[in-house]
């Protein structure tokens, strides 16, 4: 005889992201390390045979530990490389600390990272390897605050904003918005570099034309690129590059040593974007 699967068998033994109503990607649960609503978001991550440990917040990927350099290593790199001289850094969002970790392979002053969720922080310190030594580090300053207030409080002296946010939905949706952009153009020196990620070029097609539409209203230089990230909805991703001064934005040195997807040829081909894009975005 078998037993029928009670319904949280059954929820624990899958998780699902769905990316439209119909379609979607499934991660096997072989454990589930973490479940919470925190007041910003539900909080989860599972361990994943294939994938390792993976965060999702509000049921939407965020990082595994497999594939989570596709994505941290195209938002960083592109902004550490082009700007002359980067020593002051903000990542806003980004609590579980991967863009934080590509940050610290160069010789830069300080890094805020400021995100909104404290108990993102302490469940990716305890899930994922990177952080905890990555928060050690005493150029790091850790600030528990929203990034959109945060920016307001600042003098200007960012040399590189890194906006690392969630979807356009929940607790990110300010920080895709034109006022958010003009808050941190305020607070960038003038030599400075803004890389936002951007959504999935194929289900965000139409969040990524209007923030085109406003961005080139803040920005001299707004620049989209795209790089595969596997768990992510569509499987390629969008970044922005955003700067007044620095175009075009090439390539001024050669990246820290052991990075395991970004390089300058990635860099160059990363801005030659598909028909369908384009004809968005021009
Ligand atoms: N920030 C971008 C995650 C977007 C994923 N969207 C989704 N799965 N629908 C990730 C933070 C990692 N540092």
């Amino acid at each position: 005889m078998t037993r029928k699967k009670s319904s949280s068998e059954a929820k624990l033994s899958e998780i699902r992201e769905y990316h439209s109503s119909s379609s979607g990607l499934f991660f096997r649960v072989k454990s589930l390390l973490y479940s919470h609503q925190s007041p910003h978001q539900k909080i989860e991550v599972i361990e994943n045979e294939y994938f390792g440990r993976v965060l999702l917040l509000d049921g939407l990927v965020q990082t595994t530990e497999r594939d989570e350099y596709f994505y941290h290593e195209m938002l960083v790199h592109p902004a550490l490389l082009t700007h002359p001289l980067p020593q002051d850094i903000l990542i806003i969002g980004g609590g579980d600390g991967g863009a934080l970790k590509e940050i610290l392979r160069y010789p830069v002053k300080r890094v805020w990272l400021v995100e909104i969720d404290s108990q993102v922080i302490e469940v990716s310190k305890k899930f994922f390897p990177w952080l905890s030594p990555c928060l050690e580090d005493e150029r790091v300053e850790l600030v528990v605050a929203d990034g959109n207030e945060f920016i307001q409080k600042r003098k200007r002296e960012f040399d590189v904003v890194l906006v690392d946010s969630s979807d356009p939905v929940g607790p990110s949706s300010r920080l895709h918005e034109e006022e958010f952009y003009q808050r941190i153009r305020r607070r960038l020196n003038p030599v400075g570099v803004v890389v936002a990620q951007s959504g999935s070029p194929l289900y965000h097609l139409d969040e990524i034309r209007k923030k085109s539409v406003f961005l080139k209203k803040v920005f001299r230089v707004v620049r989209f690129y795209t790089g595969p990230v596997p768990t992510y909805p569509g499987g390629n991703w969008c970044y922005v590059y955003l700067s007044d001064k620095i175009t075009p934005p090439m390539i001024k040195r050669d990246p820290p040593a052991g990075l395991k997807y970004f390089n300058p040829q990635i860099y160059k081909t990363a801005f030659s974007l598909p028909n369908f894009l384009k004809e968005e975005l021009d």
